[in-house]
């Protein structure tokens, strides 16, 4: 089978059978003496051992980044984001291999797995354009011959953490936007997949060597949450914290960097949903809502997952739809003829099982799927693509479950359409496919959906680099990738400059003695 190619993809990006946790110089390092198994979703055949880091081995990753910022701040911003234009040349010759081990260790497909490479060499191409472009305003100035300006400067180092899901794009994001603003990078990456994680660091550090940069700008720590994760959350130095992940997660790590002061860029959990009007195109909204709901499994922040489908076509559609999901190749991702690959592992199928059983016992009506496969390649990681016809109220519903689960329901109104779209917790992703300009405007407008993206004929997943990505409510607040979200990554000073010799006092103080 296609995942046979381990052997040529572990060599091109530098893996092998054992591996360390922790970039220190040029070499990996850790000594926690606590092993990952890291393993296949799709065979479960192990893929290789990382030892991870200890809190100890944190310590040096942290102080060599502390001091990778004394140079890297010091580097002219167009000469900091020519480094990027290599790190993006690189990915280009990687992206087979890359895409590849992004399928292989995460599960998803493998357009999808070089897609996600593509996401990377995209943001690293718009934040070269960036590093020639950051820019301040200068101001006016009430007081006679003083101008006012804002300058931006590097912040320091920043700590990355990321979900299994992107395993990739997600750190390019924060990084090609990192290191033009100035910033050396500390990536924390999910448990699950470090591998992705280490090909990565392996890529920047020969490019950031060949540069004539301190390997220190980009580090990757691989340990646990409760360990290494916390000492990122409290460390000081790092002004930063971009995290990537769960709500639940999301709100203890929002908490820990508050509590110090410290910022965030937090992007957790979604419940998107695609409201398809009786005025739509209804072919291109079929096409959205299979990819949305379908591809990755079900296992993007974006992915749709619920249908809010007026009633006039709410049956026809729904047809059209379950005959498409029948058709689903599910198995291998690396194979091209698969279309949908295993969940990442035993406890995502748990969570699976019970969110179904749940819609079930909550009044849910099962329209196709539900089931758990026979495993295909011996690992129980599979599932079927499922959608059930549920209340939006029901509490499943109001949850996210990070696999392929579509609840549908129907509307009469666009206020209702729109109120339901709304009525959960979280505010990521939202979209309404119309042919109506009224209906588009409305759901674009402050009375439409209140998600941080929100599309019109267009899905809900598989958002552009070139926007602002993040989302409201319990998605966190925080934007990351394009737009002006690189500001986060700086820090601003407002500068006021008298150049004419006379000192004014603002707001027409007089102080004299
Ligand atoms: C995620 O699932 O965390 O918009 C990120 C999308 C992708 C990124 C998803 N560009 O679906």
């Amino acid at each position: 089978m296609a995942t046979q190619d381990k052997h040529g993809i572990f060599e091109s990006l530098g893996l092998g059978p054992s591996l360390e946790g922790a970039s220190v110089g040029d070499e990996w390092f850790a000594s926690s003496k606590d092993f990952i198994e890291v393993k296949s979703p799709t065979t479960g055949e192990v893929l290789a051992k990382v030892e991870q880091a200890s809190e100890a081995d944190y310590e040096q990753v942290a102080a060599q980044a502390s001091r990778a910022f004394e140079t890297w701040r010091a580097v002219p911003t167009p000469k900091r984001g020519e480094v990027v234009r290599l790190l993006g040349a690189a990915l280009r010759e990687k992206k087979e291999p890359l895409g590849r081990l992004v399928s292989l260790e995460m599960g998803k497909i493998l357009t999808e797995g070089l897609g996600e490479v593509q996401e990377m060499i995209d943001i690293c191409d718009y934040a070269v354009g960036l590093s020639r472009t950051l820019s301040g305003p200068t101001l006016q100035s009430e007081r006679p011959k003083h101008r006012m300006m804002e300058q931006w400067h590097p912040l320091g180092p920043v700590g990355v953490i990321t979900a299994f899901n992107f395993p990739v794009a997600v750190w390019a994001w924060n990084s090609a936007l990192a290191f033009v603003c100035g910033d050396p990078v500390i990536w924390k990456p999910s448990s699950k997949t470090p591998l992705c994680a280490i090909a990565c660091q392996n890529i920047a550090r020969d490019v950031l060597r060949a540069a004539g940069v301190p390997v220190g700008v980009s580090n990757v720590i691989i340990g646990r949450g409760s360990g290494v994760g916390e000492s990122i959350l409290a460390d000081p130095r790092l002004g930063l914290i971009s995290a990537t992940g769960s709500t639940r997660v999301g709100k203890h790590i929002g908490q820990v960097v508050g509590a110090r002061l410290g910022r965030t860029i937090l992007e957790l959990g979604g419940n998107n949903a695609l409201i398809i009007s009786d005025k739509a195109d209804l072919t291109g909204a079929l096409a959205s809502a299979f990819f949305g709901a379908v591809g990755t499994a079900g296992q993007r922040c974006t992915s749709t997952r619920r249908l809010i489908i007026h009633e006039r076509v709410y049956d026809a559609f729904l047809d059209k739809l379950v005959t498409n999901y029948q058709k689903v190749n599910i198995g291998d991702p690396l194979d091209p003829k698969t279309l949908m690959g295993p969940l990442i592992d035993e406890g995502a199928v748990g969570d699976f099982e019970k969110a179904v059983a749940a819609a079930r016992q909550q009044g849910g009506e099962i329209l196709y799927g539900g089931k758990v496969l026979e495993p295909p390649f011996g690992r129980r990681t599979f599932v079927q693509p499922t959608v059930v016809a549920i209340d939006n109220g029901a509490p499943i519903v109001q949850t996210e479950t990070f696999a392929p689960i579509l609840y549908v329901m129907k509307y009469s109104s666009l206020e209702q359409a729109i109120a339901l779209q709304n009525g959960v917790p979280q505010g990521l992703s939202s979209a309404i496919f119309t042919d109506s300009l009224s209906e588009a405007e409305r759901f674009l407008s402050y009375v439409g959906s209140d998600c941080g993206i929100a599309n019109v004929n267009v899905g809900t997943s598989g958002a552009e680099i070139g926007g602002a990505f993040g989302g409201e409510k319990e998605t966190g607040g925080g934007r990351e990738s394009g737009s002006d979200s690189w500001k986060q990554y700086m820090r601003r000073q407002t500068n006021t400059v008298n150049w004419g010799g006379e000192i004014h006092l603002a707001q027409g103080v007089d102080f004299h003695s």
